[in-house]
């Protein structure tokens, strides 16, 4: 049972790293979506502004340098079945790399088997919940 008088909603940032039809996604270690494909991103810190979250996750976590920020989307994800419940706000946001030869680092492996360019229209298997839960509801980063 969830004590709702301490427990309180998160604000996450996530980013769709756009380079021609593909996005970069990365395989989860976490107790949360363990093994699945998810966006790369993290926990808004205070003061931050959500293009700087974005900027500075993707460095944290694959070492890339982005670009042309864009708010695309944002979605509340709950995980109230799990061992221990999450609530996040998720912002989404799109991007392109600033140095189209950069490559992606996986610079926190104990938190992500690596990362890879995966196209939109041929997405691995399994996409993390929220993010199959978007796909499957029409959610597309690309801009028209
Ligand atoms: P931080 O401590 O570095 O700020 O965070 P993190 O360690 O990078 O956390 P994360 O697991 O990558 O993201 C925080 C939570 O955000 C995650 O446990 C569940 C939620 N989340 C979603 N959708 C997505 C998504 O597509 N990608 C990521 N990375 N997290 C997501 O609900
Ligand atoms: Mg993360």
């Amino acid at each position: 049972m969830v004590n709702v008088e301490v427990a309180a909603p998160k604000v996450v940032v996530v980013v769709c790293l756009l380079r021609g039809n593909r996005v970069l996604l990365g395989r989860r270690r976490s107790s949360l979506g363990d093994s699945k494909f998810s966006l790369p991103g993290g926990h808004l810190e205070f003061g931050e502004s959500f293009e700087e979250c974005a900027t500075r996750e993707m460095k944290e976590e694959t070492g890339l340098d982005i670009d042309n920020l864009e708010f695309l989307t944002l979605t509340n994800n709950l995980f109230i079945d799990e061992t221990k419940p999450h609530h996040y706000v998720v912002i989404c946001m799109r991007a392109v790399l600033a140095d189209h030869h950069q490559q992606p680092q996986n610079i926190e492996p104990d938190f992500c088997d690596g990362w890879g360019w995966y196209e939109w229209d041929n997405l691995p298997k399994p996409l993390f919940s929220p993010l199959e839960k978007a796909v499957r509801a029409g959610f597309n980063p690309f801009p028209i």
